[in-house]
């Protein structure tokens, strides 16, 4: 028989680290809401999440960084918004951000998901970080509660 693994969705005594950029907070504030139901729906005490607060998505991987070197946390979900603009200020942040966030990702062998959005307007934002499924802070927070609850069976 073939021994095979997968998460699931009761964390209760895990512990995950949040960053959430403040840039567009708008709409970073509402993916914080969805992860955070997510961590609730997931048996996640408030007392194991932590929250790091940076001000844009292009902070987000050193923060994300500093929490996985804390050595205390079962996953790491990663929050931002970057919304096309004039220039191509755009294609730097979203290429550093997500390359900076699956790095550390590698880098510390623990989960960190990446609940960025890299939108090309407002109206597509706003459809990702509203209430329900399609919130994708909920989603990220999911995933790394899959992740983490994976990697404890192992
Ligand atoms: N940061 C974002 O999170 N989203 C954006 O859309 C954005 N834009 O468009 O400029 C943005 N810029 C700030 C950047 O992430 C850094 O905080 C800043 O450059 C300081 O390092």
């Amino acid at each position: 028989m073939i021994e095979t693994f997968e998460g699931d969705h009761n964390a209760k005594g895990l512990r995950f680290g949040v960053v959430v950029s403040r840039f567009n907070d708008f709409i970073t504030s509402n993916l914080l809401t969805g992860a955070l139901e997510g961590f609730k729906e997931s048996g996640v005490e408030e007392t194991d999440l932590k929250i790091l607060k940076v001000p844009g998505a292009f902070e987000i991987p050193q923060a994300a960084k500093k929490l996985c070197s804390t050595e205390s946390f079962d996953a790491i979900v990663c929050l931002g918004a970057v919304i096309r603009g004039d220039t191509p200020h755009f294609d730097y942040i979203c290429a550093e951000t997500s390359r900076g966030i699956g790095q550390v990702g590698l880098d510390f062998n623990i989960p960190v998901l990446f609940g960025v959005l890299t939108t090309e307007n407002l109206e597509q934002a706003v459809a990702r970080s509203g209430s329900g499924s399609s919130n994708k802070g909920r989603e990220a927070a999911l995933a790394a509660v899959e992740m983490a609850t994976m990697y404890k069976k192992l």
